[in-house]
């Protein structure tokens, strides 16, 4: 692809016009949006860890930011939700065309383990290398980890679809599901990783920033996985296209988020086993709908009724 399409920072007056434009008639995707914001700021960004320190550094910058955010994100190590510096990762690297970094520790909370599940989707920014002497540059998510004490190591690998333009600051959006995590095992460590593939010039820095975690069974990307997501869950079922369009994702991410049966799509049949998910606790909070709740839900929904029914049945509280 041509340098221009891509590059950061090089483009001319009327090509950021242009891309202005652009992205207000885009609007949901000028940036990675919807579920939990995990790092956004200076501070999100601090102590982050490059796998290879020998072929690559670590720097946040306050320049360029993808979307402009002053709000630490939920995963920030010291600070989560509190007032923040602006700004965005910097990643650069002398050698190499393989390599990883990694956000910190997140061993500990448990919270954002639950919230994502099994399955969900990662979304992140993210800028090209100025340089783009080479063919191939791609950035992937890693969730790496053991469970405790210290045995069975997990370090898995995933890559996603990226966004085919640019928004307004020169970022780009990867979408990542990722599938097979343990989230209610306990772990010593746990860290969100970055993979880079590419062959391009090792001398420009590339930019990541703003991600998010989609967790499983979030359907209407609040953050937290309770009753409020069973009506975004039929709208889907209802309309998969629409809700799709509304909420940013994919038909793919759509089966990644919503299928709780284990058989790789998102049917009728996914609606019992959100239930059974929420009410066995796996949900992000200790909302969990009463059997009562969910008839009367039922009966304002024709076709739930029978769901609810058999729900009301299993039920111990
Ligand atoms: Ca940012
Ligand atoms: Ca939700
Ligand atoms: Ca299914």
């Amino acid at each position: 692809m041509a340098y221009a399409d891509r590059g950061y920072g090089r483009y001319s007056a009327v090509a950021n016009f242009v891309i202005v434009l652009a992205a207000v008639s885009a609007s949901a995707s000028a940036y990675a949006a919807g579920g939990r914001t995990l790092w956004t700021t200076q501070e999100d960004f601090t102590g982050w860890s490059a796998g290879n320190a020998g072929e690559q550094s670590l720097a946040p910058v306050a320049t360029p930011d993808s979307d402009g955010s002053s709000t630490n994100g939920s995963a920030n190590y010291t600070a989560p939700g509190a007032a923040g510096t602006a700004g965005s990762q910097s990643v650069t690297w002398s050698s190499g065309t393989f390599n990883y970094f990694y956000s910190t520790d997140l061993g500990a909370n448990t919270s954002l383990q639950t919230y994502m599940g099994t399955q969900g989707v990662i979304k992140f920014d993210y800028t090209y290398p100025q340089i783009h002497v080479g063919s191939y540059f791609s950035l992937g998510a890693v969730l790496n980890y053991d469970t405790a004490p210290y045995a069975n190591f997990y370090f898995q690998q995933f890559f996603g679809t990226n966004s085919a333009t640019a928004n307004a600051n020169g970022f780009n959006t990867t979408t990542i599901d990722y599938t097979g995590f343990l989230p209610t095992t306990a772990k010593d460590y746990f860290q969100i990783g970055v993979i880079y593939n590419s062959d391009y010039s090792p001398l420009d820095p590339y930019y990541v920033d703003n991600f998010h975690v989609i967790g499983h069974g979030d359907f209407n990307e609040d953050g937290h996985v309770d009753s409020a997501d069973i009506a975004a869950m039929e709208a889907a079922l209802t309309n998969p296209t629409a809700y799709e369009n509304t909420y940013g994702l994919s038909a793919a991410d759509l089966v990644t988020i919503g299928d709780f049966n284990g058989d790789g799509a998102f049917t009728n049949a996914d609606l019992q086993g959100f239930l059974n998910y929420l009410k066995a606790g796996s949900g992000s909070t200790s909302t969990v709908p009463e059997p009562g709740s969910l008839l009367l839900l039922g009966l304002a929904m024709p076709g739930f009724v029978i769901v609810a029914r058999r729900f009301g049945k299993k039920s111990t509280i």
